[in-house]
C-alpha cells in the first residue's frame, strides 16, 4: 500500500474524515516516523495532524509508551488547566494507537510554531531551559513507579558502553576496521563518561521524572514571541537523572554546528549558550538540587556527548539498524562530531562547572 493510502486510512481510524489534501514528510527525529497531513475542513479551511510510525525496534513496548505519555500529559494538565498540552487522538475503540502489522501509529494535533535546530539567540535558548527545567519540576511529585522503561537503561552508560563493545566485538557490517581511532577514543574517557551511572548506583544521585531527550527542537515555540509553548517527544520519559536532561540539551543546543556536522573543526561548545540555558533551567530547579547534582551538572555534558557517541557508532557498526541516516556514513559522522564536542567539553569543563556554580547562586538569591 503507497503511503498516501495509509496515512489517509491511519487518520480514518482516528476518525478524522475531512477531505485529504496529502501529506509532508517532517525531517526532524532521528527514530520515529514523522508526518504533517493536510485536509481541507467542510467550511474550507485547511487543518493538519501529525501522524507519527513509532519505531518498534528502538520502542519495544509502544503500548506501555504510550500509557506513560498518557500519565504524564494528565499530571500536568491538572496542574496547568489553561495551558497547551500535548493531545493525542483515539480511535472508536478509544485507544490513542493504531496497530497494523508491525506499524504502530498514532496521531496528534498540528501545532503552529517554531523550532530550532541550531539557535544563538540567547533568548530562545534561556525560555528552552526554562521549559525543560519546568517540565522536570512539574513532575517533581510524579510517582516514579507508575513509569514503564520505555527503553531499559536508556541513560545507563555503563550498559551503553557494553552494548558498543559488542558491537565492536561481532563488526556485523564490517566496518570495524574504518574506526580504530574513534574505538581508541572511546575506551579512554570510559571511567569518566559512566561517573553519572556510578554515582547513581552508589545512592549518591537521586532518580526523578526526566524527559532524557531534551534536543532544542523538542521545545515548539510561539511564532509571535518566542515563548516557549510546549515541550514534545515525551517518549523516554522515565526515571532518570536531571544531568541527563541538561547534559542532552547542552550537547544539542550549546554546540556550534548541528549534531551531523561534517566540518569537524568548526564542532565546540559555545559557552554563551551554555549560559544562557544553564540561567533557564537553574532558575527553575536549583532550589530542589542537591549539591552532587550540582557538582555533577557541567560534567554531565561531556557524559551524554560520549554516551551518544558510543550509541552512533555502535550502530554504525551494526549496520545503521536503529538511528535513520541519510547516507552510508551518516552514523559516523554523526560520532565524529560528537567525539570532537566531547574533547572540547572537557577543555572547558573548569569555566562550565563556574557557570553553573554562578547560575546556582543567583537563581537562589532571586527566591
Ligand atoms: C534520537 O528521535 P529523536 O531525534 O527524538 C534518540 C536520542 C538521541 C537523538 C540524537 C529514543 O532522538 O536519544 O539523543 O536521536 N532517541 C531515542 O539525535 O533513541
Ligand atoms: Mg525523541
Amino acid at each position: 500500500m503507497d503511503l498516501h493510502q495509509r496515512l489517509l486510512e491511519v487518520s480514518r481510524g482516528f476518525r478524522i474524515d475531512y477531505e485529504y489534501l496529502g501529506y509532508e514528510t517532517i525531517q526532524m527525529g532521528n527514530v520515529n516516523r514523522t508526518y504533517k497531513v493536510n485536509f481541507r475542513m467542510p467550511d474550507g479551511m485547511p487543518k493538519s495532524f501529525l501522524v507519527q510510525n513509532v519505531n518498534t525496534y528502538a520502542f519495544r513496548n509502544p503500548v506501555g509508551l504510550m500509557e506513560n505519555i498518557d500519565k504524564v500529559t494528565e499530571h500536568i494538565r491538572a496542574k496547568k488547566p489553561g495551558q497547551l498540552a500535548l493531545h493525542f487522538h483515539h480511535t472508536a475503540q478509544r485507544k490513542t494507537y493504531i496497530v497494523d502489522g508491525k506499524n504502530f501509529w498514532r496521531m496528534t494535533n498540528y501545532v503552529p510554531s517554531v523550532t530550532y535546530n541550531t539557535v544563538t539567540d540567547l533568548k530562545v535558548v534561556r525560555n528552552a531551559g526554562k521549559a525543560f527545567g519546568e517540565f522536570q519540576m512539574d513532575l517533581a511529585d510524579f510517582d516514579i513507579s507508575e513509569l514503564t522503561e520505555t527503553i531499559p537503561g536508556f541513560h545507563n552508560t555503563r550498559q551503553r558502553y557494553e552494548n558498543f563493545l559488542q558491537a565492536v566485538r561481532e563488526d556485523k557490517a564490517g566496518r570495524a576496521c574504518q574506526v580504530q581511532e574513534e574505538i581508541d577514543y572511546l575506551l579512554s574517557v570510559q571511567d569518566l563518561a559512566c561517573t553519572l551511572t556510578d554515582l547513581q548506583q552508589q545512592g549518591k544521585l537521586p532518580l526523578r521524572v526526566t524527559h532524557n531527550d531534551t534536543k532544542i527542537n523538542n521545545v515548539l515555540f510561539s511564532p509571535e514571541d518566542n515563548s516557549a509553548m510546549i515541550v514534545i517527544d515525551l517518549d523516554t520519559v522515565m526515571p532518570g537523572l536531571m544531568g541527563h536532561d541538561f547534559g542532552d540539551a547542552i550537547r544539542f543546543a550549546a554546540n556550534f554546528v548541528e549534531e551531523d556536522c561534517s566540518e569537524y573543526e568548526k564542532v565546540g561548545v559555545n559557552l554563551e549558550v551554555f549560559r544562557a540555558f544553564a540561567e533557564g533551567f537553574l532558575s527553575k530547579t536549583a532550589q530542589t538540587m542537591t549539591s552532587q547534582e550540582i557538582d555533577t551538572l557541567a560534567l554531565s555534558c561531556f557524559v551524554l556527548t560520549v554516551e551518544l557517541a558510543t550509541r552512533f557508532l555502535a550502530d554504525y557498526l551494526d549496520g545503521d539498524l536503529y538511528f535513520k541516516t541519510n547516507y552510508p556514513e551518516h552514523n559516523l559522522v554523526r560520532t565524529r562530531c560528537q567525539i570532537a564536542l566531547a574533547k572540547d567539553m572537557y577543555k572547558h569543563l573548569p569555566e562550565m562547572e563556574q557557570i553553573v556554580r554562578d547560575c546556582v547562586e543567583a537563581a537562589k538569591a532571586v527566591k
